[in-house]
C-alpha cells in the first residue's frame, strides 16, 4: 500500500462564526451577500433603502440569483475601465428574468470614473447596445472620491418603485432567504427580505421547504453591522437568529413563514446543484470521525457544498464532496485548512460522468479513482456548458485556435461596442475545467472575459488515465481523460511527477496507465548510499553483511511500496493536472 502524505495542517479550531469573511478580505472578492440598510433623506421626505452587494463570481449565480429575487431592481455596475464583461451578461440575463414578473428596474452605472484608465464614452456605447437604453440613463460613479453616490441614491428613489404586498393580514409572514451563516452560539443566522407579513423576536417560525420549526431568538437589520430590532417588515432585508445547529435545513431560496399561519413557499427553490466533484480523506483513519465532524460544521454555514461517506481500498474512508465550481473548491478547503485541525488527502477534482455499462446498468461517477475500465462501458456521457466570451476583436483569431483545442462548437459571434465581440460556444465541461480560464487569459492579453453556464449531457469519448508509483496506483492521481488526449496527458503527469517525487532509497518506476496498457513511464533512481562508508578498515565479511542487510531492507522497502509522496507533490500535480 502507498504512503500518502498530502497534508492540511491548521491552527486549532478556533469558536468563532464561521463564515467566510477572513477569506474575502484577503482575496478581495465577494463570496458572502453583504446587505445594508440605510436610511437617506430626498426632497425632505425620509426613505429607507434595502441594498444587497452580491458576489460576482460565476459560482454562486443561484445564490445572486435569489438575491436579485429579494429586491425591487438593480444596479447594474460596470467598471469603466474594462467594460462590459462576460458575467455581466449573465447576472443581467438573471436580472431581466426576475423582471419579467414584476418588471423590476434596472440601472446600469458606470464605476472607476476617477481612474486615468476610465474609457466613459466607450463603454456608455456598450452598455446602451446591451440594454437598449438611453444614453443619459447611465449613471457615473466613484467609489474612491465618492463622485456621483448621492445621485445614484436619489435615482434609486425615483426609478426603484417601493416594495408591494402581496399577502394581507395579521400574524403573517413570508420572508425569502438569500443567504446564511452560522455561529457556535447562536446557531444558523438567515438573511432574508421580508415580503409579506412581519417577524418578531420570540415568533414561531418554519421553513417551508425544509420544514424545520424554530423559534426566532433575535431579528435585526444590517447597518451595516448587525442591529437588533423588535421586527423586521415587509419590504426590509434583515436577519433572523434561528438556534438550529443540525446541518441541512437552512439553505437558499427557501422561504420563511409563521409556523402556525403558513403561506406558500415562493416559486423558483433549486437544490444546489454541484459541478466538481473532490474526494477527502483523513491522512490518518483515526480523524474520519473528526473530518466527518468539521463538514457537518462547514454545511452549516454553506448549504451549496455537499459530501457523502466513501470509501476507496487504498485511502480508507472518506468523503465524496461536490463544489459549485473550483472557487468554491479553493473556499471550503481552504477553510478546512483554517478551522479545523486535520491532515487531508484531496484528490485531483472531477465532474460528473454517467455511464452505461455493457451489464445495462447505468451509473454516476463522481470520482475518477471509481470510473469503470473500458472493457465494461457501453457509452459514457458528460456535461456540456454554454459558454459567453467577450473579447477585444483582435484576438478573435486566436481564441478560435483555443476553442478548437478545447473541443468547442462555435456558435454566433456578434461585435458590441468598440472593437470588441462576443463568441457564444458549447464546449465540455471537462474541456472547461482544462484550464481553459488561464489560457484564455493569456490568448486575449488578459481582456478576454467568460461566463458559462451547465448544459446538456452528451455522448464523451474519455478514459481513466491511472498514475502508478512503484506498480501502484495512487488514487488521488486518477484522472478522467479524453482518449486521443491519453497518452499526451499520461506522458505530461509521468514526466512531471518524475520532477517532483523526491528521490527515494530504491529505484522506482512512475507509469501512466490507459486504455488497458501502460502508456508512459519513467525511472527514478534510487539514491545511492552506501552504508558501509562510514567504516574505515574493519574485516571485509562486516561489510559484506551490512550491504547484504541494506539489500533486503531496499526489497522489504520495495515489497510494501512505502513511497512517501509529500504534500506539496500532490498540491502541485493537482495543479498541473489541469495543464
Ligand atoms: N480607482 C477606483 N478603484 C476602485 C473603485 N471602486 C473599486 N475600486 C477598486 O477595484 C477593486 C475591485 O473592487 P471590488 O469592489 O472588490 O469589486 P467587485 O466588483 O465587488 O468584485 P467581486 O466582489 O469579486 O465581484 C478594488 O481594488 C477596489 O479598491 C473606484 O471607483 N475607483
Ligand atoms: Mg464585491
Amino acid at each position: 500500500m502507498l504512503e500518502i502524505t498530502h497534508t492540511i495542517e491548521t491552527r486549532k479550531m478556533r469558536d468563532q462564526v464561521l463564515d467566510s469573511m477572513d477569506l474575502e478580505r484577503e482575496r478581495g472578492i465577494t463570496i458572502k451577500m453583504q446587505p445594508v440598510r440605510m436610511e437617506y433623506r430626498f426632497n425632505g421626505e425620509k426613505y429607507i433603502l434595502n441594498l444587497i452587494d452580491t458576489p460576482g463570481h460565476i459560482d454562486f449565480s443561484y445564490e445572486v440569483s435569489r438575491a436579485l429575487k429579494a429586491v425591487e431592481g438593480s444596479i447594474l455596475l460596470i467598471d469603466s475601465t474594462q467594460g462590459v464583461q462576460a458575467q455581466t451578461l449573465t447576472t443581467l440575463a438573471m436580472a431581466r428574468e426576475g423582471g419579467q414578473e414584476n418588471h423590476k428596474q434596472i440601472i446600469p452605472v458606470l464605476s472607476k470614473i476617477d481612474s486615468p484608465l476610465s474609457r466613459v464614452h466607450e463603454i456608455k456605447e456598450e452598455v446602451v447596445k446591451l440594454l437598449g437604453c438611453n444614453l443619459n440613463e447611465i449613471l457615473l460613479v466613484s467609489g474612491r472620491t465618492g463622485e456621483g453616490v448621492e445621485n445614484l441614491l436619489q435615482e434609486v428613489i425615483k426609478r426603484i418603485p417601493e416594495p408591494k404586498e402581496t399577502h394581507h393580514g395579521d400574524n403573517i409572514l413570508r420572508a425569502l432567504v438569500f443567504d446564511f451563516k452560522y455561529s457556535n452560539h447562536r446557531g444558523v443566522i438567515v438573511f432574508v427580505r421580508v415580503f409579506d407579513g412581519k417577524v418578531s423576536k420570540g415568533d414561531s417560525l418554519i421553513f417551508a421547504v425544509s420544514g424545520e420549526k424554530f423559534t426566532a431568538l433575535e431579528v435585526g437589520t444590517f447597518s451595516p453591522e448587525e442591529t437588533p430590532t423588535d421586527s423586521i417588515s415587509r419590504g426590509e432585508t434583515g436577519y433572523i437568529v434561528t438556534g438550529i445547529k443540525k446541518p441541512g435545513i437552512a439553505s437558499v431560496g427557501d422561504t420563511i413563514t409563521m409556523f402556525r399561519n403558513a403561506l406558500p413557499a415562493f416559486p423558483g427553490y433549486m437544490q444546489p446543484m454541484p459541478v466538481v466533484w473532490a474526494s477527502v480523506f483523513p491522512e490518518d483513519a483515526d480523524d474520519f470521525a473528526e473530518l466527518k465532524l468539521a463538514l457537518g460544521k462547514l454545511k452549516l454555514s454553506d448549504s451549496a457544498f455537499s459530501y457523502e461517506e466513501e470509501s476507496s481500498g487504498s485511502l480508507g474512508r472518506g468523503f465524496r464532496c461536490g463544489f459549485l465550481g473550483m472557487l468554491h473548491l479553493e473556499i471550503i478547503t481552504e477553510r478546512l485548512r483554517r478551522e479545523f485541525n486535520l491532515r487531508l488527502v484531496i484528490t485531483t477534482p472531477s465532474i460528473t460522468y454517467e455511464v452505461l455499462l455493457r451489464n445495462g446498468k447505468r451509473e454516476k461517477i463522481y470520482s475518477p479513482y471509481f470510473f469503470p475500465d473500458d472493457g465494461n462501458i457501453e457509452t459514457v456521457f458528460e456535461p456540456w456548458v454554454q459558454v459567453k466570451i467577450i473579447t477585444p476583436v483582435q484576438y478573435v483569431g486566436n481564441i478560435m485556435q483555443l476553442l478548437f483545442d478545447h473541443e468547442a462548437e462555435i456558435g454566433d459571434t456578434e461585435n458590441f461596442g468598440d472593437n470588441r465581440g462576443t463568441i457564444s460556444v458549447k464546449m465540455p465541461l471537462r474541456e472547461l475545467m482544462r484550464n481553459f480560464f488561464d489560457e484564455l487569459k493569456s490568448t486575449s492579453s488578459g481582456y478576454g472575459s467568460i461566463s458559462y453556464e451547465i448544459g446538456e449531457m452528451r455522448e464523451a469519448n474519455v478514459t481513466r488515465l491511472d498514475i502508478l508509483v512503484a506498480d501502484e496506483i495512487v488514487p488521488a492521481f486518477s484522472r478522467v481523460v479524453s482518449k486521443k488526449r491519453a497518452e499526451e496527458e499520461a506522458e505530461k503527469a509521468v514526466e512531471k511527477l518524475e520532477g517532483l517525487l523526491p528521490r527515494q532509497m530504491f529505484t522506482l518506476k512512475i507509469q501512466g496507465k490507459a486504455l488497458g496498457r501502460i502508456i508512459s513511464s519513467r525511472t527514478l533512481s534510487g539514491m545511492k548510499k552506501d552504508v558501509t562508508q562510514h567504516m574505515y578498515g574493519g574485516d571485509i565479511t562486516r561489510k559484506m553483511k551490512l550491504r547484504e542487510k541494506q539489500k533486503k531492507g531496499k526489497k522489504k522497502m520495495k515489497e510494501r511500496g512505502r513511497v512517501n509522496i509529500p504534500q506539496d507533490v500532490f498540491l502541485k500535480m493537482m495543479r498541473s493536472g489541469e495543464k
